[in-house]
């Protein structure tokens, strides 16, 4: 059986940690990362690793190298969206785990430390926060995060202690910016890029900034049968200028994106005039002053349309993170590494944002991107063949071996 195949397997086999079979949904600190991480361990295991999880959650597969040596660190997160596919994160570890395994079976030693890294929460679905692990290891965890709650009301501390993790340690994992050599994250591509250059890997070059945001209008319910047309204060009809005004304004930006992917209503019944509407607002961006100007334009979009349908609006960054390029050398080292399995892979921009950016605040980072079937992601028909994740594993071996400490 090819390294790829076996990969394939292993990730048809995880995908049943799920809350249901349709597709993948795997939060973190639930039942179903803690059925995920026996999994993960027993492909640790099989690379040799020494397996331990971390305060954060984190689940850590290392391999000593020379006493003293530095430690070179791949990963990705364990966690997924609600039905999503089930390579997403997921891969990046089976991927780490079957390059070591290839290593140990080819007689090759490195001359560093490696880790396999699974953090628990990426996608940020069951908290209003996201990276916690990959942030713990940079050192630049907010312990306020702690407090956030999913929408039971479970904080993120409780949902952590009872999973094992130890919320008050989750400060100390900081590592040591001197002894970590760098950073590799393998992951679908979830666009349709490498499809339509017909290569199975990409080389990626940097990750977008994102922001999100909270917007409000605040108008007057009243009942919809006897309120006159003319004298609506009515909330949906400004949130869906606002929506049509986004999309129209983002199509003329360049390397953006504008999302407004979740809205709420009140009172939300049949017979009553809207009178708020509470929809989030994601904008990304490879440049971080043209995500900031286009914030700037969705602002003044919203002034001008509330005022135009006499209603309230409130605009309130809820999260945000920086453009992150990645490492020049670690690029075209892999580069040089996947040339000889792809010659044709690509280097490209990631639009979706990963474990990496975060890890860019500890050392280099570099990624590469696995061909994704028709760009699909976040969706039960998410697909990457064998083969290709079979060029990764030799890439990734490659890679390794080529590196200079
Ligand atoms: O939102 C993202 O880009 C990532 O999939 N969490
Ligand atoms: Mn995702
Ligand atoms: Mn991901």
């Amino acid at each position: 059986m090819s390294w790829g195949q076996c990969a394939q397997d292993r990730l048809s086999d995880i995908a049943r940690c799920s809350v249901d079979r349709k597709g993948v949904t795997r939060f973190p600190f639930t039942p179903q990362h803690e059925a995920a991480l026996d999994v993960i361990r027993s492909w640790m295991s099989q690379a040799g690793l020494r397996v331990h999880m971390d305060a954060a959650g984190t689940l850590i597969g290392r391999t000593e190298g020379p006493k003293g040596a530095p430690t070179f660190l791949i990963g990705s997160h364990q966690d997924s969206v609600m039905n999503g596919g089930r390579y997403d994160g997921i891969m990046g570890v089976v991927l780490g785990c079957l390059a070591l395994e290839k290593l140990v079976a080819d007689g090759i030693e490195l001359p560093f430390s490696v880790e396999v890294l699974a953090f628990a929460d990426e996608e940020g679905v069951r908290f209003p926060t996201a990276l916690m692990g990959p942030r713990a290891l940079a050192g630049t965890f907010d312990p306020a995060i702690l407090d956030m709650a999913d929408k039971d009301g479970v904080s993120l501390r409780a949902a952590l202690a009872r999973f094992g993790g130890d919320p008050d340690c989750v400060a100390s994992l900081a590592r040591d910016h001197a002894k970590t050599l760098g950073y590799l994250e393998v992951h679908i591509e979830q666009g349709p890029v490498l499809e339509a250059k017909d290569s199975a890997l990409g080389v990626v070059t940097g990750i977008c900034g994102i922001e999100r945001n909270t917007v409000t209008f605040t108008g007057d319910t009243g009942h919809a049968g006897t309120v006159p047309m003319d004298g609506r204060r009515d909330a949906l009809v400004a949130a869906s200028d606002f929506i049509s005004a986004i999309h129209d304004a983002a199509k003329q930006a360049t390397d953006l994106r504008a999302t407004i992917g979740a809205l709420s209503l009140h009172p939300n019944v049949v017979n009553a005039i809207p009178r708020a509407v509470e929809l989030t607002l994601e904008i990304r961006a490879l440049n971080d002053t043209v995500r900031d100007d286009f914030a700037r334009l969705a602002r003044s979009l919203g002034d001008n349309i509330s005022g135009g349908r006499r209603v309230g609006i409130s605009m309130e960054r809820t999260y945000e993170q920086p453009a992150v390029p990645c490492n020049r050398d670690l690029i075209d080292a892999l580069s040089t590494a996947t040339g000889a399995i792809c010659p044709t892979a690509p280097r490209l921009p990631s639009g979706a944002t990963h474990d990496a950016s975060a890890m860019a605040d500890l050392c280099p980072i570099s990624m590469l991107f696995v061909r994704c079937e028709d760009g699909v992601s976040h969706k039960p028909e998410e697909f990457a063949a064998s083969d290709d994740m079979d060029a990764a594993i030799q890439s990734i071996a490659t890679f390794l071996v080529a590196l200079e400490v």
